[in-house]
């Protein structure tokens, strides 16, 4: 049996990425694909209670340094208990989130070391990277007027400044601009329907 595909979705809050995730895992389901639909930090029940500690807003600094560790460590779970047995059974994975927020959010937002992210990268996937990464890029403004719109308290990062957002879609951009064959940038601002046609051809071309 073929291996299954890796499709990640990225962008700052608001961007759309959990609307488009919803989205392509319809398209795929109605092609008769079968895809796991997940998300980071989280996906398995384990994964998610890490999820908790990391985005919850406490009295208690988190440094950045155990941001990251904690987003590794629930991608270790993650992998090892959901991506890969998925993609081993030749089924899709759409995740929302993946190690390119790590790179974006505890790298350009935090200023955490690029080379400590890709070490800890090569020990928890190793060359498992995502077939194809959509990033729904999108100005900070409207992402964030968008998520906050949802009326939900706020996490641990949504408490953040503009700049700090800033710096991460920076961080994105130059991802995107690094790796152009993985990484496809879309314009999140458009309406949904644009979104979702370009989506929707991504899609296709992976089938
Ligand atoms: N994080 C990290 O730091 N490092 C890591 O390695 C990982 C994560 C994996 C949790 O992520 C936090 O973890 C995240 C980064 C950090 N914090 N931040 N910021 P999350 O993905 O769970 O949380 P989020 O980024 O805040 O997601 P979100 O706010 O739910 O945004 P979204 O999923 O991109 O958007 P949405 O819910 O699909 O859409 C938002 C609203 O906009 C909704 O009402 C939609 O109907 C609407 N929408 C969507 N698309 C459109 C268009 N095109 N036009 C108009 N309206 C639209």
């Amino acid at each position: 049996m073929s291996l299954g595909r890796f499709l990640t979705l990225e962008g700052i809050e608001g961007a759309g990425k959990s609307t488009v995730a919803r989205f392509a895992h319809e398209w795929l389901s109605a092609r008769g694909v079968r895809a796991v639909l997940t998300r980071e930090p989280g996906g398995t029940p384990l994964a998610e209670r890490v999820r908790e500690i990391v985005l919850q807003p406490g009295s208690e600094p988190v440094p950045s340094e155990a941001e990251l560790l904690l987003m590794f460590a629930a991608r270790a779970i993650h992998l090892a208990s959901l991506i890969r047995p998925a993609l081993a059974r030749g089924e899709w994975v759409i995740c929302d989130r993946f190690t390119d927020a790590t790179r974006a959010y505890q790298g350009a937002g935090r200023g955490v070391a690029e080379d400590l992210i890709e070490r800890l990268a090569a020990v928890v996937h190793g060359d498992l990277w995502p077939d194809r990464t959509v990033l729904l890029d999108l100005p900070v403004r409207e992402g964030l007027a968008r998520a906050r719109g949802r009326g939900a308290a706020a996490d641990r990062f949504e408490q953040e400044r503009e700049p700090f957002f800033e710096r991460v879609r920076e961080g994105y951009l130059a991802l995107a601009a690094q790796e152009p064959s993985r990484i496809w940038r879309i314009d999140a601002s458009q309406p949904l329907e644009a979104v979702e046609r370009e989506v929707a051809e991504i899609l296709a071309a992976m089938l």
